[in-house]
C-alpha cells in the first residue's frame, strides 16, 4: 500500500481563538500515526466559517496529492454550524453508505448522534468526511472508518 496523505480540518470558533482547546484535532492525528505506518498528516484549525473552511478545502482537493479530509466539528444544530453547508458544494460524488455506516455506529454510542449532519463525499481525488468535534466522537467516528479507508483510497487512485 502506497502512503496515504491526510488532512485534519478542526472547526470550532473557541479552539480558533486557543488552540491548546483543540482536543479532537490532535487525537485524529494521533489515531492516523497509529493506524497506519505510512501515513502522512497536515493539520490546521479555522472558525466556523463558511468561506474559509470553503477555501482550505479547496487548497487540499486542488493539491491533488491529499487523499483523504478528515473534518471534526461544526456538524450539530448551533446557528454557526456550517461544515456540511462549506462541504457540500464542493462534493462530486456524496457517499451515503460510508455516512450511514458512520451513524449507524455513532447512533450505537449514543442518541446525541441524531444532531450531527455531518456528510461524506469524494471531491476530484479526494474523500472528505465530516465528524462531529468531540474527542469521543471523532475516537467513534475513526474506529468506523479505519479499515475502509486504505481500500477506499486504492479505488480512488
Ligand atoms: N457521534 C458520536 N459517535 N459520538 C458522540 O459523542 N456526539 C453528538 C453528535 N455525534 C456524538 C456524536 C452530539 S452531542 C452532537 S451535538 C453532534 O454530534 C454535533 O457535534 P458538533 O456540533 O461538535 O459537530
Ligand atoms: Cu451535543
Amino acid at each position: 500500500m502506497d502512503a496515504i496523505t491526510f488532512a485534519v480540518l478542526t472547526i470550532s470558533d473557541s479552539c480558533y481563538e486557543e488552540p491548546a482547546k483543540d482536543r479532537s484535532g490532535p487525537r485524529l492525528v494521533t489515531l492516523i500515526g497509529e493506524s497506519f505506518d505510512n501515513a502522512d498528516v497536515i493539520a490546521s484549525v479555522l472558525p466556523d466559517e463558511r468561506d474559509l473552511i470553503q477555501r482550505e478545502l479547496r487548497k487540499w482537493i486542488d493539491r491533488g496529492d491529499v487523499h483523504i479530509i478528515l473534518t471534526t466539528g461544526g456538524t450539530g444544530f448551533a446557528p454557526r454550524d456550517v461544515t456540511p453547508e462549506a462541504t457540500r458544494p464542493l462534493i462530486d460524488r456524496e457517499c451515503n453508505q460510508l455516512t450511514l455506516a458512520i451513524a449507524m455506529a455513532s447512533l450505537q454510542k449514543t442518541k446525541f448522534a441524531a444532531l450531527s449532519r455531518g456528510i461524506c463525499g469524494i471531491a476530484g481525488n479526494t474523500l472528505i468526511l465530516n465528524f462531529p468535534g468531540s474527542e469521543k466522537a471523532v475516537i467513534e467516528c475513526f474506529d468506523v472508518v479505519r479499515d475502509l479507508l486504505p481500500h477506499a483510497v486504492h479505488l480512488m487512485r
